[in-house]
């Protein structure tokens, strides 16, 4: 009765720790990327500057990182910048810029304490040195860590990304090192910036925009993907765990469903 309780939408009953423990009772997704938007628009409806939004999304990464590191996810990818990003003003962009430095001044302990891996993807070599070496740092102060890869998509574009690794393949075909027979599916997926990682199981979406917005189009190929109307800022454990919990209901309908028959 309690787990049939738990399946319904009912679960707003539930505590945060509650909803911990009922998403540890089966298989947590390996792999949760998010599409974090909406701060712009919490800002307007609270009539404060763009920037005042960002901030406060940034605390709700924070947030969502303890509580993914907590149930056991392996990997977030959370889309922090896309390379669209740059057309905004240049004030906005310098902002976001000092996230990363400010992020890592306030939560690199945190991380480290709690076994996190701070990654990237995207093409970081274009943003400013303050940020690249804030990023260079948190990545080699963590590279050793076991527990969750916390994946940040920075300038990222997943058609980028697939040129890039068009061209790395082509490449190794030029130098003899691969026949174009060779080139499957397997081997694009390696030559993606998230090859050493388990393709995403769920993807968020905040801000009730339902768009992928050229994220990780390959990697989610077979993802459940998850839209809430909720404004990034906003977000928080409540809302992740009941995605998760969703993400989960919806595998245990396939039943003994697996591999193929599920895609
Ligand atoms: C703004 C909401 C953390 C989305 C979250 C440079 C947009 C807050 C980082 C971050 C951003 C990135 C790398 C890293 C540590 C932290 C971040 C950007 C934007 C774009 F190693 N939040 N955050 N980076 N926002």
């Amino acid at each position: 009765m309690f787990k049939n309780f738990l399946g319904n939408k009912a679960n707003t009953a539930l505590t945060i720790e509650q909803r911990k423990s009922e998403c540890m009772r089966e298989a947590v997704p390996s792999h949760i990327a998010i599409i974090m938007d909406g701060n712009g628009r919490w800002a307007k409806k609270r009539a404060l500057p763009r920037v005042a939004g960002h901030r406060e999304g940034m605390k709700t990464v924070k947030k969502i990182t303890r509580c993914a590191s907590e149930i056991g996810v392996k990997a977030l990818t959370v889309y922090a910048f896309s390379t669209e990003n740059w057309k905004r003003p240049k004030d906005e962009v310098d902002f976001l810029m000092r996230l990363p430095v400010d992020f890592l001044d306030t939560f690199l302990p945190e991380l480290i304490e709690r076994n996190v891996r701070v990654e990237t993807i995207g093409d970081s070599s274009v943003l400013p040195l303050h940020t690249q070496k804030a990023l260079t740092e948190a990545m080699e102060t963590t590279k050793h860590n076991t527990g969750l890869v916390l994946n940040f998509a920075l300038n990222y574009g997943s058609r980028d990304e697939m040129v890039k690794a068009m061209k790395a393949i082509m490449m190794r075909v030029a130098e003899g090192e691969l026949t174009a027979e060779q080139v499957d599916e397997d081997c694009i997926t390696a030559h993606l910036m998230t090859a050493h990682l388990p393709e995403p199981d769920l993807l968020i979406r905040t801000s009730g925009e339902v768009r992928l917005s050229n994220f990780m189009l390959w990697q989610l190929a077979y993802t459940e993907l998850w839209f809430t109307d909720m404004l990034w800022p906003d977000f928080n454990e409540a809302a992740f765990l009941d995605a998760v919990m969703s993400y989960q209901k919806r595998n245990r309908r396939y039943g003994g469903l697996k591999g193929e028959e599920t895609k």
